[in-house]
């Protein structure tokens, strides 16, 4: 059943259970709450569980999700099982086996098979040590997983949580290819299965080699773990759907601008004890099994828990955001983009756990909207007021209160230059979105200028005079439509405008500040 299959059998259940009527607009409201799957059991209103209990895997039936198909698992056992593996060439052939997509050619594998070429050694203990422990937990999935997990939908408030041993073979799975890439047609979750990492798009990358290079340290490290211990930390994976009566009215909020930390030396995933956004694309995880190798790619990569998500996760709407609570940093990094490379382990051990027993990490996915380049004429367009509604109403979806967070609720919010590198925002006009909508929520920001200090430090000063002037949210919404009004729509073809937004604001205000001097002068005369 595809997901308008499904949300038609929702909304007739639910009519039924309800005896009334039910729009979009209810359905959007209704809340499936906590689904926990780590006893394997699923923990949900009984009326729901069939309607929920959709996604998943090749393993469950898919006319009856509830049972598993053990003709299909036997296969991928005795498939995997019986064949030795000892390089990615034989690697490659045992795949082909169960997924007859894809062929011996060449092309296929190729990123592992330069991993094989580059780092000989390192490859040689991930074919005789590590690779049979993924085979391994891969398989054990049905003695983890006695249920199918729901997807993550659009237009539902959902959190799944399940332990990290769950996570660690639901992960073998995408790693062996087993999962395919058939969820994604189905139920349009994000391409899942690693096989797009192996075999690369043109160009080959050394990025690539390096984002396998790096997942394979986390199996390599879990390997080394005890499982019962592994077992009993949790994660979170939610899903937030704003219900649209109760957006915010941006235009009239009067509140006073929230406390903004600039700092240069530290990156997002850095920031301890603080939300973390996950600068996303809107299905999770963006490139991450291409060649993509930017913010999103680089925190997948490094905390592997997060592609996951990519298994049951649909893809995001305008209204809406993804959390990622409890995962683990395994690896160090370098570079960023095609110089990315694996920068050894990381020890996470400094991160505690919270009440749920989950690693105190909340990663919120958030995807801003993908803008035309500078340049371009409909790159303005981003200071419209349609566009800016957008992004705040986005951005509100990841920041506003969660009850399955654990963080206080004043907390800092680790961001930066969200939607402002392959997806082309104007850097001014997203800091300065990000300020009002965590300020109308009563958050903070811990902003990461990452590469572009030369911003920071006109941010800085911007902040401090709005600052210093009591500045609040609504004036601040207003400057950025005056903005759009006189500058940008006043522009003249194919021209750019001749004063950016933070250099109108400061100008403005000067204007204020002169004339209110001037008034007060007058007054003592
Ligand atoms: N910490 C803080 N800032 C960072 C970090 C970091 N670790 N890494 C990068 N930046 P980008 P977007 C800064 O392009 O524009 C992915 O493919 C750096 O200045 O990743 O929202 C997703 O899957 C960088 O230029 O985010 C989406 O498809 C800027 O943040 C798409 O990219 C923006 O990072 C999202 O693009």
């Amino acid at each position: 059943m595809n997901i308008s299959g499904f949300i038609k059998k929702l909304k007739t259940k639910l009519n039924s259970d309800l005896n009334k009527e039910i729009d979009e607009d209810t359905l959007t409201k209704y809340d499936f709450g906590n689904i926990e799957l780590y006893n394997n059991e699923l923990n949900i209103n009984n009326d729901l569980k069939e309607y929920i209990n959709y996604i998943i895997i090749p393993y469950y039936q898919k006319n009856n999700p509830g049972k598993l198909n053990s003709k299909q698992y036997k296969f991928f056992k005795s498939t995997l099982t019986n064949s030795t593996i000892t390089n990615a060439k034989e690697f490659q052939s045992v795949v082909i086996k169960y997924n007859p997509l894809y062929t011996e050619d060449d092309c296929f594998f190729a990123n592992l098979k330069n991993y094989e070429a580059k780092y000989p050694e390192e490859a040689n203990k991930f074919f005789n040590k590590i690779l049979p422990f993924i085979i391994e937990q891969a398989l054990k999935l049905p003695e983890y997983l006695t249920k199918p997990i729901p997807l993550l939908g659009k237009n539902m408030n959902i959190a799944i949580t399940i332990n990290k041993l769950q996570a660690l073979s639901l992960l073998a799975n995408q790693f062996l290819c087993i999962f395919t890439d058939e969820n994604h047609e189905i139920y349009d979750t994000p391409p899942c299965s690693f096989i797009t990492l192996f075999s690369p798009m043109k160009p080959s990358l050394d990025s690539t080699v390096e984002k396998i290079r790096t997942v394979i340290h986390y199996f390599d490290k879990m390997r080394k773990r005890n499982l019962e211990e592994i077992k009993s930390e949790l994660l979170t994976y939610q899903r937030i759907s704003l219900n649209k009566e109760s957006l915010i009215d941006w235009k009239n909020q009067k509140k006073g601008l929230c406390s903004v930390r600039i700092d240069t030396e530290t990156s997002i995933e850095d920031c301890k004890g603080m939300m973390q956004v996950d600068f996303a694309n809107w299905y999770l995880g963006g490139g991450v099994l291409t060649n993509g190798c930017v913010q999103e790619e680089i925190r997948f990569t490094i905390n592997p828990e997060l592609f996951v998500s990519m298994i049951f996760t649909q893809c995001l709407d305008h209204l809406e955001s993804a959390y990622i609570i409890g995962t683990e940093r395994f690896s160090n990094y370098t570079g960023y983009g095609r110089t990315y490379a694996y920068g050894g382990d990381y020890d996470d051990n400094g991160t505690l756990f919270d009440n749920m027993n989950r690693k105190e990490t909340e990663i919120v996915a958030i995807d801003a909207t993908l803008f035309c380049t500078p340049g371009i004429p409909q790159y303005y367009e981003q200071f419209s007021n349609k566009s800016v509604m957008r992004e705040l109403n986005k951005f509100y979806a990841g920041i506003k209160e969660n009850k399955y967070s654990d963080l206080e609720k004043d907390i800092y919010i680790a961001t930066g230059n969200w939607g402002c590198g392959a997806f082309n925002g104007n850097i001014e006009l997203k800091a300065l979105l990000q300020v009002i909508a965590a300020s109308v929520v009563g958050k903070n920001i811990y902003y990461c200028p990452y590469d572009k200090t030369e911003f920071a430090d006109q941010f800085g000063l911007l902040l401090k005079k709005l600052k210093k002037l009591h500045t609040t949210t609504d004036i601040l919404f207003n400057y950025i439509e005056e903005y759009y009004s006189k500058v940008i729509q006043n522009l003249p073809k194919n021209s750019k405008p001749e004063v950016t937004l933070f250099n109108y604001i400061l100008k403005n205000i000067e204007n204020i500040n002169n004339e209110n001097n001037k008034k007060s002068e007058e007054e003592k005369v």
